[in-house]
């Protein structure tokens, strides 16, 4: 499942401040938190998917191009703004690409950080995601 979110702005006189809560606006308990940043021109990451992962990512500065594919079909979706995120769950194949030199990509994360949730494969994912959706659809 792949869910664009639109977070509220508190914003003042001062200027803006946006509030991410576990439970809350994101709805998983936040276990970790990572930023990519200082991302080389032309450069792409990712390439994997996620066995049991949940993640929110927020360009909360410059702009960044995520694809997402879930096995059938494939999306773009452009971050640039830190009020907007992308909710990615399930067995979902993630590329980004076209960082901004600005970029930094925030990613809060539902568990701590391990390798053997990552399907760095992409026929292996393609069948675990296939697999996945004939079992749901029984
Ligand atoms: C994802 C996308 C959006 C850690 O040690 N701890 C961490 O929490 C993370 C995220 C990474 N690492 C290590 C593992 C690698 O040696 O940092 C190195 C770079 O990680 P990776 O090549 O997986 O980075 P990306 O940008 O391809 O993918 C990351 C996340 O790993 C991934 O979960 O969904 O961002």
């Amino acid at each position: 499942m792949v869910e664009r979110l639109t977070f509220d702005v508190l914003g003042d006189e001062r200027g803006k401040l946006i509030s991410l809560e576990g439970g809350k606006n994101i709805s998983f308990d936040i276990n970790r938190v990572y930023y990519i940043y200082g991302t080389k021109r032309g450069v792409e990451r990712g390439f994997h998917a996620h066995k049991n992962l949940k993640q929110v990512l927020v360009a909360v500065s410059g702009k960044c191009t995520i694809v997402v594919d879930d096995g059938f079909s494939r999306t773009e979706f452009v971050l640039d703004s830190p009020n907007s995120g992308l909710y990615i769950e399930g067995v979902v194949w993630r590329e980004m690409k076209k960082f901004s030199d600005d970029s930094v990509l925030m990613v809060l994360a539902s568990d701590l950080y391990d390798e053997a949730d990552y399907i760095r494969d992409y026929e292996e994912f393609v069948n675990l995601a296939k697999a996945r959706n004939n079992s749901e659809a029984k």
